[in-house]
């Protein structure tokens, strides 16, 4: 079998994916399914595997589909296109929302006023990302980012109680968007006076323990679509704080340099 631009053949018809849990793998084998991609193999592995597989492909110019997102660094240091979807399987543009366990506000009033007041835009989150993409330490990139914007960091902490020690654990993927804005809440928290864990787990895990209350907080709810079957299960035991990001992206990427345009042209 052969598909009429040879895509198909000089990928081995594979797509090379992430965290098996992620949004985005769900929302690619949807796609896979509405435009009919029988051939096509969605390959499960992590961000990190899927930015390595990229850099090796593009470095020798070979083609390569991946599934991808935005706000990513890998924008700005590769020339990437996202594939059209004009069957709209992967959605239109999302927010991220900050999620904090039942409780939170009375237990830690200055911290939970934080978390609601955390906001920032797509530019702030890839500085950081760029920074930590080129080798930086995330919590030295995260520093970095915070000295540099005290004008917002000043409205998140606007009329927050300061901490007394009192322990903040935040839960995160290690999806590099949430690497980059987990560790500057994390900071921020620090530097108002909590003691602040960041614990790494998978997506499943992090929305449970938010609604267990084994963790306090997290920041990278993509929604209304990314993680929405992952919201609705746990939705009466969490508490939505709302967006800290508004306007991501997902879908599928090819450099620039790979001959095709849509998802349709996969079959
Ligand atoms: N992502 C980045 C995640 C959310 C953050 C798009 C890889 C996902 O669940 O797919």
């Amino acid at each position: 079998k052969e598909n009429a631009n040879g895509i198909g053949s000089q990928t081995d018809y594979e797509i090379i994916g992430i965290e098996p849990g992620a949004g985005l793998m769900k929302l690619t084998r949807d796609a896979i399914k509405d435009y009919g991609l029988n051939d096509w193999q969605l390959i499960e592995g992590s961000s990190a595997a899927m930015v390595a597989e990229l850099r090796k492909a593009y470095n020798n110019q070979e083609p390569i589909i991946v599934t991808g997102w935005s706000p990513h660094w890998m924008f700005s240091s590769f020339n990437l296109k996202y594939l059209e979807d004009p069957n709209n399987s992967f959605g239109g543009s999302e927010d991220i929302h900050t999620i904090v366990r039942k409780g939170l506000e009375q237990d830690a009033p200055g911290a939970y006023k934080i978390l609601d007041q955390f906001s920032w835009e797509t530019s702030d989150m890839e500085e950081v990302m760029v920074d930590i993409a080129d080798g930086m330490d995330p919590s030295e990139a995260a520093v970095k980012w915070i000295d540099a914007h005290q004008d917002k960091v000043v409205q998140w902490t606007k009329g927050a109680q300061a901490g007394n020690g009192e322990s903040i654990n935040l839960v995160y993927v290690a999806w590099d968007t949430e690497i980059a804005s987990t560790n500057v809440i994390g900071k921020v928290l620090e530097q108002n006076g909590y003691t602040v864990t960041l614990r790494q787990v998978e997506v499943g895990p992090m929305f449970a323990g938010i609604a267990n209350g084994s963790a306090d907080a997290m920041v990278a709810a993509w929604l209304p679509g990314t993680h929405l079957e992952y919201y609705n299960t746990y939705k009466d035991d969490i508490v939505d704080l709302g967006a800290n990001l508004q306007g991501t992206k997902n879908g599928l990427v090819v450099p620039e340099y790979v001959d095709i345009d849509s998802i349709e042209d996969l079959n």
